[in-house]
């Protein structure tokens, strides 16, 4: 079974609340379960300013759903948990579900590109992802220890409370 890691971000509604809530569904998708998450990580939006604070993590999923299938499963999540899609890009958004990665996997589908194409320059993806997956390599190569050295802070705060107790 691949594992998959998915990376987690909301800044509306109550963040935290939101990116635990997700947990819990994404351990209830059909032939999945959760195995490992990150601790939650608060960052400054990526995008226009003028929106709250975000928070991160990354959980990792054991599934034996192929990836189409469990993006459906990841975007029916995000519906359920009041996501709008808006004209705006780069809105502020109550749950956002990215495959990062999918085992070794190279996807480049209409509506699926994973390694997701922006993971690397993303620290609120990147320090969470270090956290769960100290020695992982992507499949280009790159380790996320040499990413984690050069990407740039941003002033992204590990917080103090965990989620992914009750899983
Ligand atoms: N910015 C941060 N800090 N965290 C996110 O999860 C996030 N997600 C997004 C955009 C709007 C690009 N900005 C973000 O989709």
């Amino acid at each position: 079974m691949p594992l998959v890691y998915i990376g987690m971000g909301s800044n509306l509604s109550e963040p935290a609340l939101q990116l635990q809530d997700a947990l819990t569904a994404m351990n209830n998708i059909h032939q999945t379960s959760v195995v490992q998450v990150s601790s939650c990580y608060g960052s400054k939006p990526m995008g226009p300013a003028e929106q709250p604070d975000y928070v991160n993590a990354v959980a990792a999923l054991e599934t034996s759903l192929s990836s189409m299938a469990l993006l459906q499963a990841l975007q029916k999540i995000e519906l359920q948990q009041g996501r709008v899609r808006k004209k705006e890009r780069w809105g502020p958004r109550t749950l956002d579900l990215d495959i990062l990665l999918y085992g070794m996997e190279i996807i480049n589908e209409p509506d699926l590109v994973v390694p997701h194409y922006g993971m690397k320059q993303r620290e609120f993806v990147i320090h969470p992802l270090f956290e769960v997956a100290p020695d992982l390599t992507l499949p280009c190569g790159t380790s996320v220890a040499a990413l984690l050295k050069c990407i740039p802070h941003n002033g992204i705060k590990r917080l103090p409370y965990k989620i992914g107790n009750h899983i």
